[in-house]
């Protein structure tokens, strides 16, 4: 098939699931045209199988904000009709999937049939999508698109439970490359972050509210008080600094690293010991099933779909949202000995495999070709 992919192409979980979908359809011998602003975070190759369309938006001092859907909408037709696009999925709602049902409609207009599949993320609904404002556009963005679906049950729980949803939303889950994540790297450099009695606690994510960043230093600071630990803050964001302020008044500044941004996760992960997301949301958590599939144990909050993904007692354990001080008490038990901790990586990467890209990538083959038919 020849799809056209749009998605968010920057740090975020939604942009990484849609590169990585794209790479994996490719492998399968499909066509991937991804239509975006800026060329994907983690698609460092374009290949015979991958083409990158960049959206620009022509700056124009009458508009005072520059219509981004509308260039999205025209980029999408010129796309389609240039290389015989087959299919579109678009990544998150708005205002993607409101965009491509703008260029489907445009496409009728010729006799071009273009079916859409529309996969929601999380912030799209649980955080942005039920705002008053945003709901009739999400609403009508959901119904019109051939097929959707959502990275767990519990966005479509959410889904439904928000919007007036007509058709059944399918649940694919994210998936993750097994290969790619190999917990035994030779070149881990474990040395450069940590002391070798020091256990390495890692975090991984856009530093905002809804992560709890603040509870990450919590359950941090209970840890290091137990045993030796240092602490890589992984991303920037929002609450970096209220972070870094709260690390200088408990007195942990020297145990923690705030390393911003980084394309080389993986490597990080394959070095630490146990992964904290305690977020207040999070319809999936893909960056625990990331370090889960370096055998890395996760210490998470319950909230949305991280129960679907972190298996409490087995890929590491879920406590509700703010209960800082059993993540800290969960944490120490799965360090306190080496036996345990590697009985933990082990049935974290064990249970990462349900999500391999070789079990997931079919699911969504099966829904475009369910699409492609609705015609
Ligand atoms: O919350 C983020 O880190 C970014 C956000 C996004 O839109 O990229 O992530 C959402 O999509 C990810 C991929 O499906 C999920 O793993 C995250 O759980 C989800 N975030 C939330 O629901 C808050």
């Amino acid at each position: 098939m020849k799809i056209a992919i749009v998605c968010y192409p920057t740090f975020g979980g939604s942009g990484v699931v849609a590169t990585e979908l794209g790479i994996a359809l490719s492998e399968r011998g499909h066509e991937v045209h991804f239509v975006t602003y800026k060329q994907p975070v983690r698609l460092e190759l374009l290949s015979k199988k991958i083409f990158f369309h960049e959206v620009s938006v022509p700056d124009y001092p009458l508009f005072h904000y520059q219509p981004y859907e509308l260039a999205l909408s025209s980029k999408l037709v010129d796309t389609v009709k240039l290389h015989n696009i087959d299919l579109l999925h678009v990544h998150y709602a708005i205002p993607h999937a409101y965009a491509g049902y703008m260029a489907k409609k445009m496409l009728e207009e010729e006799g071009i049939y273009l079916p859409m599949v529309t996969t929601l993320h999380g912030t799209d609904i649980t955080l942005v999508g039920n705002h008053e404002f945003y709901k009739p556009a999400v609403t009508f963005s959901i119904n019109k698109s051939d097929v959707v679906t959502s990275v767990s049950q519990s966005l479509k729980d959410d889904t439904n439970r928000l919007f007036t949803v007509e058709d059944d939303i399918k649940v694919v889950p994210n998936f993750i490359d097994m290969a790619k994540h190999n917990p035994s790297f030779t070149d881990c450099q474990r040395d450069l972050m940590a002391e070798p009695q020091e256990h390495i606690i890692t975090h991984v994510s856009n530093l905002r509210k809804v992560k709890r960043v603040t509870d990450v230093i919590e359950v941090f600071d209970r840890i290091q008080k137990k045993i030796p630990a240092k602490l890589l803050m992984v991303g920037e964001g929002p609450e970096k600094e209220t972070c870094e302020e709260l690390c200088i008044e408990k007195g942990i500044k020297n145990k923690v690293v705030f390393l911003g941004n980084s394309s080389e996760v993986g490597k990080i992960l394959c070095f630490s010991d146990l992964f904290l997301l305690p977020s207040e949301k999070e319809s999936f958590g893909l960056a625990a099933l990331e370090a889960m599939a370096s055998g890395v144990p996760v210490i998470s909050s319950n909230a949305g779909g991280l129960p679907e993904v972190n298996k409490n007692g087995v890929s590491g354990y879920l406590s509700d949202v703010g209960n800082v001080d059993e993540m800290a008490k969960n944490a120490v038990s799965i360090l306190s000995s080496k036996e345990t901790l590697a009985k933990f990586k082990k049935q974290a990467r064990e249970t990462a495999k349900t999500f391999d890209t070789k079990n997931i990538v079919p699911l969504y083959e099966a829904v475009y070709e369910q699409a492609v038919k609705m015609k």
